[in-house]
């Protein structure tokens, strides 16, 4: 495998903490250990989060290709436009982002807070739009391209979670072989890694990175998408593109992304009472914030597993936390009381 001759710029501090999450794994029965990887906390770029690790591979075509202005999409409340506004300003690009109605939200400021209010400061040209959800290519993205350049632009396109991009993938792959190194210095490796899914790339790139020793399978995706066929589908391509760019060697089977469907209702956005009870009890027990919309389904997921007996006892599992955080800003009534 060969990630090393793709040029990459950083963004991000450096390799992530691995932090037990003990109290959780204690109160889960102790009969499995849990640790984070606190992908949350990777940057000062704006909050950081999972993106940085994708666009540190696309920053460099970016400036190749000439263009001054990012362009990309996300739900209104999407941790992707945000990281993409913050590594605009930082590589000195001016960036457009479609906004879409991707979530039925409750809260009257879901538009002014959180994520967009973050892309707003940075000085993105923030615009919203009316289409539902759907993690593919999208018309109100490819018509913010032809804008972009109707006023003298050159758009850099980047497609909703930098997945489809062609080097997409390749921040994750970097994330198991980091993961590879740390388990090397403290002399155990994970049996589990558990990934929130949407739009794919991440769980894509992980699945070709630990491909490499055998554990592609080991990789548990929680779907968030609420249309896990379509973001089932979108792994599988991404991380097959991605084996070929790489080098990995040998084939992805379908059965190598695994997707556990059963967390991401009532939809895409929005918290089932489920999500609310693992994003406290995260918390609580812990001080590590989890959102409504990624991370506190892939956690709720992860606390239904380990108590439903779906991982062997004695497994040590590796929620990777991806951030999101600042979403929660837009969910403001659901946790009125705490
Ligand atoms: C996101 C994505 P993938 O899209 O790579 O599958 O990652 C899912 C994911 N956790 C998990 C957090 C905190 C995320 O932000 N967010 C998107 C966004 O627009 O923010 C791409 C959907």
């Amino acid at each position: 495998m060969n990630l090393a001759k793709f040029p990459r710029y950083p963004l991000t501090f450096g390799p992530t903490p691995i932090e037990k999450l003990s109290r959780l794994s204690a109160h889960l029965g102790g009969g499995v250990e849990i640790y984070a990887k606190r992908e949350d906390c990777n940057s000062g770029l704006a909050y950081g989060g999972n993106k940085l690790r994708k666009l540190e591979y696309i920053v460099p075509d970016a400036i190749a290709s000439g263009a001054d202005t990012l362009v990309s999409i996300g739900g209104v409340q999407s941790n992707h436009t945000r990281m993409v506004a913050a590594v605009a300003a930082k590589i000195g690009f001016k960036c457009r982002l479609v906004q879409e109605a991707w979530v039925p939200h409750e809260d009257a400021v879901y538009d002014r807070v959180g994520n967009i209010l973050l892309s707003r400061i940075m000085g993105a040209d923030v615009r919203l739009c009316d289409d539902g959800f759907d993690i593919g290519i999208r018309k109100s993205w490819e018509d913010a391209l032809a804008e972009v350049t109707a006023s003298g632009g050159k758009p850099y396109p980047i497609p909703a979670g930098a997945s489809v991009h062609k080097f997409g993938g390749l921040g994750y792959v970097g994330f198991a072989e980091e993961v590879r190194a740390q388990e090397q210095a403290q002399g155990f490796a994970f049996d589990y890694i558990v990934v929130c899914t949407v739009t794919g790339s991440t769980h894509a790139g992980m699945l070709v990175g630990f491909a490499a020793d055998g554990r592609a399978r080991q990789v548990i995706g929680i779907d968030a998408s609420f249309t896990p066929a379509q973001t089932k589908a979108q792994v599988l391509d991404i991380a097959r593109k991605t084996a070929d760019l790489v080098e990995l060697g040998k084939p992805i089977a379908d059965d190598d992304a695994v997707l556990v469907e059963d967390y991401a209702y009532p939809c895409y956005g929005v918290p089932s009472q489920e999500t609310k009870e693992a994003i406290r009890l995260t918390a609580r027990l812990e001080g590590m914030i989890t959102d409504p919309v990624y991370e506190g389904k892939s956690m709720q997921g992860l606390i239904d597993l380990v108590g439903k007996g779906y991982f062997p006892k004695g497994s040590k599992i590796l929620y990777a936390h991806l951030g999101g955080a600042p979403a929660l800003n837009g969910y403001a009534y659901a946790f009125r009381n705490g």
